[in-house]
């Protein structure tokens, strides 16, 4: 189902290149008239969206229920109904993709480019157990251009130029896909340079911001009769990129990716095998984008540098098996992840010195599901499905020198022999983990005589520890991106969440308008969360750190607590006449602790987003305006501070100049507001126009353009 879905979507994309966002709608609900089931996902088509951003996580924010916390211009964490980061499974092209940094700087839609991104789906609400191995918080699809096959047996040269620029901080990107295709054979190669300054708002400019990167695919297609397959190979290359809500930021990510697909379609079903793979290295430091630590007389602090060695390797395959059975589907899947990450932290000016962070810490996972569609009556729909995950991980003994010129008394001293009692401690611990989780959903969709569609879904999702929560055994504020400022501590005996959700919602649509609302309330056990490190260990070196201004006394340490996500979202749009569509979209999330009385970190604000697409004959336009309430439901666990409400209006026109050439403009932030980005953390980097520790400002009025060439 979902292969059609998507093949129809691509079909409109190319058909249609000024097709708007209605059309995609169309084209779902052609689909639905098979089967009885409400709209359970969102697309964006790139080409029929316009974005100036070169992060793909940024265009959530125009889906319901979704968001991103924003670490940096490339660094942006896919949030979905309060939850985030590894709790949120992203597909890119199928594979999953665990980046290098450990404190997820390349998250998973770093490798999806927006000049490369033919789409991106997220699923609404409950998620099916064949999407993914762990999609306790959502599931992010991104797919990437491929190319189409050609109706005979004639080569044909097809592609497509992009440039695009923009002024809040002078970016530009130019990028080329070219496909050699015709009816059995897809040649493809995708090539992508984009480089930025420093971004402004009305009050200054976020330094460090800038970025640079370069990315270059190669693929083939080939198809025959029932067979089809698939090979493709990328090189990213992330060169400086500044991330001031980090400790540091990027000197390179050097990335290998890899991925097949294989499908074999019989009268019975279809057969899809996945194989992928990634090679992930990254550097980064707190000394040349931004101004180094400084002494107290304000020169560099040689000591204080500090340089990130970290890699990750990851390799993943997929069975699966959709067979056709009365009024429905089967779905069998077999499928495994296996990803290993090393970090090493140094110091450029002494070399003996070093804490490894990670070593060869290892997280496997081997999962089988089984899933059934089934029309039980004309008018009702039955989605259910199980699956079983098998997770193992582990880590190699750790080390560190923290006394690198071997000194016999003093700080150095002290604080190398607590990171040898740390190290000593961790050493000593259950480092081998196993983990046997088992999630299942359910869905219900019954259709009145009228337009309406009622749903009715609940679901038990799991989450073994990330490498990070498990792992980490040293206070540092290596911790998937959380970005609130303070070191952490994992622990290896963590136990995997468990959550469980019931969702409640109506589809109401027809020739005049279409209403999705979503109710969700999800119950979370075992929710991993910093809370106070009663590790005396710990502690004091925490202590020590942060009397040499290295970081934050009173380190959390992961643990297990009780949690709950509960909320409305609401996606709609209104024909108001053949030119003119009203698009709205309401977004409320609430995330609190069971077990005290504290909210959860980092949740996104109600925010409600009213657009007004016109379609005239030659160009389509938009207005749109951005409303975010306050947010001062904040962790008072990780210090969080609260921000105010703000509106933003955003302006864009394209219009196809001469055939193939489509030219597009637009306007972000068209009133220079000044605001802050709740989602966008605090400031970590010396700038005189951003006090250290403060509020991330949102991004000042920015004008940019798009120009694609299709041939
Ligand atoms: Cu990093």
């Amino acid at each position: 189902m979902n292969v059609a879905k998507k093949s129809l979507a691509i079909a409109f994309a190319m058909a249609a290149p000024l097709a708007n966002q209605s059309f995609a709608q169309e084209s779902q609900r052609i689909e639905e008239i098979t089967v009885v089931g409400v709209r359970d996902s969102h697309t964006v088509i790139v080409d029929d969206t316009l974005v100036a951003t070169p992060d793909t996580a940024q265009l959530l924010r125009k889906m319901p229920g979704a968001n991103v916390n924003k670490n940096g211009e490339l660094t942006g964490i896919a949030q979905y109904r309060g939850m985030f980061g590894d709790r949120i499974r992203v597909s890119v092209d199928g594979a999953q993709i665990n980046g290098a940094g450990p404190n997820a700087m390349d998250a998973p839609l770093h490798y999806a480019p927006v000049a490369i991104l033919q789409s991106l789906t997220i699923n609404r609400g409950i998620v099916p157990v064949s999407k993914g191995q762990e999609t306790i918080g959502g599931y992010v699809e991104a797919v990437t251009y491929a190319g189409d096959f050609g109706s005979n047996s004639e080569f044909k040269l097809s592609g497509r130029a992009y440039a695009g620029a923009q002024s809040v901080n002078s970016g530009d990107v130019l990028s080329g896909f070219f496909s050699l295709a015709n009816d059995t054979h897809i040649l493809r190669g995708f090539v992508m340079q984009e480089s930025a300054g420093d971004l402004e708002f009305p009050d200054g400019k976020i330094t460090p911001s800038e970025y640079e990167r370069e990315r270059f695919d190669l693929g083939y297609s080939y198809a025959q009769g029932p067979h089809e397959f698939s090979i493709d190979f990328a090189r990213n290359n992330t060169k400086d990129a500044g991330t001031a809500s980090l400790p540091m930021d990027i000197l390179s990510i050097d990335s290998d990716l890899f991925r097949s697909r294989y499908t074999f379609t019989s009268n019975s079903g279809v057969f899809t095998a996945e194989l992928s793979a990634s090679d992930n290295e990254h550097w980064m430091t707190n000394y040349h984008l931004r101004r180094p630590p400084q002494t107290a007389s304000s020169t560099d602090d040689p000591m204080r540098f500090r340089r990130n060695w970290a890699v990750s390797e990851n390799y993943g395959f997929a069975l699966n098996y959709e067979l056709f059975a009365d009024n429905g589907t089967w779905l069998y899947g077999l499928d495994g992840h296996f990803s290993e990450h090393r970090s090493i932290i140094t110091n450029p000016n002494s070399m003996p010195f070093y804490i490894s962070n990670f070593n060869d810490v290892n997280r496997d996972i081997i999962g089988a599901f089984v899933e059934r569609e089934i029309l039980l009556n004309p008018r009702t729909g039955l989605e259910a499905g199980l699956r079983v995950n098998h997770v193992s991980m582990d880590s190699v003994p750790v080390s560190a020198n923290l006394n690198p010129m071997n000194m016999m008394m003093g700080m150095p001293v002290m604080m190398n022999r607590l990171a040898g009692a740390l190290s000593t401690q961790f050493n000593n611990d259950n480092l081998a983990q196993t983990d046997t989780n088992v999630d299942a959903f359910v869905r219900l969709s019954y259709e009145t005589n009228g337009d309406a569609t009622w749903y009715v879904g609940a679901a038990r999702k799991t989450r073994s520890p990330s490498y990070q929560e498990r792992y980490l055994w040293i206070p540092l504020e290596a911790t998937g991106g959380l970005a609130d400022g303070k070191t952490y501590t994992g622990n290896p005996n963590l136990k995997p969440e468990v959550a469980h959700e019931i969702e409640l919602g109506l589809d109401l649509e027809n020739v005049a308008y279409g209403i999705y609302p979503r109710l969700f309330y999800k119950r979370v056990s075992d929710f991993i969360q910093g809370t106070p490190s009663t590790n005396m260990l710990a502690n004091n070196f925490a202590q020590m750190m942060a009397n040499m201004g290295m970081g934050m006394p009173n380190p959390l340490q992961f643990s297990n607590v009780d949690a709950r996500f509960y909320g409305l979202d609401i996606e709609s749009n209104f024909t108001i006449n053949e030119a003119v569509t009203l698009r709205a979209i309401v977004n409320i999330v609430r995330a609190d602790r069971r077990d005290i009385n504290d909210n959860l970190y980092r949740v996104s604000p109600d925010n409600f987003l009213l657009a007004l697409d016109y379609r005239g004959s030659g160009w389509t336009g938009s207005i749109e305006s951005v409303t975010y309430a306050d947010q001062d439901r904040i962790s008072v666990t990780n210090s969080e501070l609260s921000t105010d409400g703000y509106s933003l209006i955003n302006l864009m026109a394209r219009s196809e100049i001469i055939e193939g050439v489509e030219v597009s403009i637009g306007a972000e932030n068209l009133l220079d507001e000044s605001y802050l980005d709740h989602l966008a953390a605090y400031n970590r980097a010396f700038n005189p126009d951003i006090a250290a520790r403060s509020r991330m400002p949102g991004l000042g009025r920015n004008f940019y353009t798009r120009v694609m060439w299709n041939f």
